[in-house]
């Protein structure tokens, strides 16, 4: 008898959907093609000689329980130095006991999906927003309440409204997901009054905020902002975060901090979905942290991209029409590009892979969908002088739809 497998898929199952960014990493790895869209380090970001001797050292020193079976709550040593960072770097009261290790940052939301969304429960989130996070919590049919962004990194207005009409309907929503710090996928980072004024908000309304700040070391211009948990007295912010971008994402390596109760949950749901985040990895960080080399590579790490992005603003303030707005980054991998409402992103996106020039399409970046006229830029994995052919190239497509939608326009007759 043939299988009749959709019949047997969870409802949840079917509700997947595949990632945008994921689908693109195929496309891109096309000769010649110039990718703008995938948000990959650049791999001369990667330590490699570095992380070679933190190895030898693992080898050296410690290889018998390197390769064996790890707690589920992570390595001790390699918790403690990262509690001791998140103390001095970012004024995080955390213990040892506040912080585990998961299997990227990525890891770290979906266990919060898990142990937070039963189905149909809402979570807030400014919009635009990291589509990995959508995924997570869309996996356990979330609903969401997207909130707009503003020049305040949130419309705090707008969140406030949102909040009593859903009281008034008796919905509590469980949390609100922020990306503070230089955001996947706009690039803009939020003002501290914001994220002081998050926490009471979240507090006068009784939920959770999950800060997730993969990006927050990587600053290039003004002061290091406190994170929103830095102000957290009573365990209501859950901050994630990932050595992705200051050590190598092939080392899946990511990590939650919380209150010791959320903790003991997200590490119950931990044991079922993996046992414990790749030992082997685990220990060799342990020595990149502790060896002090990780100080030293961010700031060649913020050298690398502080570059990139300028010949990025550079080649767009050279190439792009006048109409098109973009946001300007302190930090981070990303740029936003806002395009006059006559294009549709969607529709220039094959067009644009024709001329070998590939982006995000805004929408991706909206659970609710809408705002087709956007696209997220990614300047950190290019090649110096990649980065302005690529951005001429899609000058050039852009240019091409804007004529052709000016044309189509002045068929429409009045009144339609
Ligand atoms: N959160 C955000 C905002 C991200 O941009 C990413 C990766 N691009 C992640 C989480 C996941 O990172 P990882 O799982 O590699 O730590
Ligand atoms: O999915 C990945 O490969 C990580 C990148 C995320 C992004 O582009 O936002």
């Amino acid at each position: 008898m043939v299988v009749n497998i959709e019949r047997l898929f969870s409802k949840r199952a079917t509700r997947l959907r595949s990632s945008e960014i994921r689908e693109l990493l195929k496309i891109t790895q096309i000769p010649g093609m110039i990718s703008f869209a995938g948000g990959l380090p650049n791999p001369n970001a990667f330590p490699v000689e570095i992380i070679h001797e933190c190895i030898e050292k693992v080898f050296k020193t410690d290889i018998s329980n390197a390769l064996q079976y790890g707690t589920t709550e992570g390595l001790t040593s390699l918790r403690g130095v990262l509690a001791q960072r998140m103390r001095s770097q970012k004024n995080i009261n955390c213990e040892l006991h506040n912080i585990i290790m998961t299997t990227g940052a990525q890891q770290g939301l979906s266990l919060v999906a898990l142990c937070f969304i039963d189905p149909g429960d809402t979570y807030l989130t400014s919009v635009p927003t990291y589509l990995g996070a959508i995924q997570a919590f869309n996996a356990y049919e979330a609903n969401c309440e997207s909130i707009p962004m503003d020049e305040e990194g949130i419309d705090t207005d707008s969140l406030r409204r949102n909040l009593e009409r859903l009281r008034r309907t008796s919905i509590l929503p469980k949390f609100l997901y922020a990306v503070p710090n230089f955001q996947n996928p706009s690039g803009e980072t939020m003002p501290l009054a914001t994220r002081k004024e998050l926490l009471d908000i979240a507090s006068e309304y009784d939920f959770l905020i999950v800060e997730d700040d993969p990006y927050g070391e990587l600053v290039f211009e003004g002061e290091m902002i406190p994170p929103i948990k830095s102000f957290d007295k009573r365990g209501r912010v859950i901050y994630l975060s990932t050595f992705s971008k200051i050590l190598a994402p092939g080392f899946r390596l990511g990590w939650v901090i919380a209150s010791k109760e959320i903790l003991d949950k997200l590490i119950l749901a931990k044991q079922a979905t993996d046992l414990c985040t790749n030992v082997f990895s685990q220990y060799v960080a342990y020595e990149y942290v502790n060896g002090g080399y990780l100080d030293r590579q961010v700031t060649e790490i913020k050298r690398l991209y502080k570059r990139k992005r300028d010949i990025m603003l550079d080649s767009l303030k050279k190439y792009f029409p006048k109409s098109i707005k973009w946001t300007v980054p302190k930090g981070g991998m990303f740029i936003w590009i806002s395009l006059p409402k006559s294009i549709d992103t969607r529709l220039m996106f094959q067009k644009a892979l024709s001329k070998k020039i590939a982006y995000v399409v805004g929408e991706a970046f909206f659970p609710e969908g809408g705002n087709y006229n956007s696209m997220r830029l990614n300047f950190s994995y290019s090649e110096d002088d990649v980065i302005p052919e690529g951005i001429k190239r899609l000058a050039e497509v852009i240019k091409e739809e804007l004529a052709t939608s000016y044309q189509q326009e002045s068929y429409v007759p009045e009144g339609v």
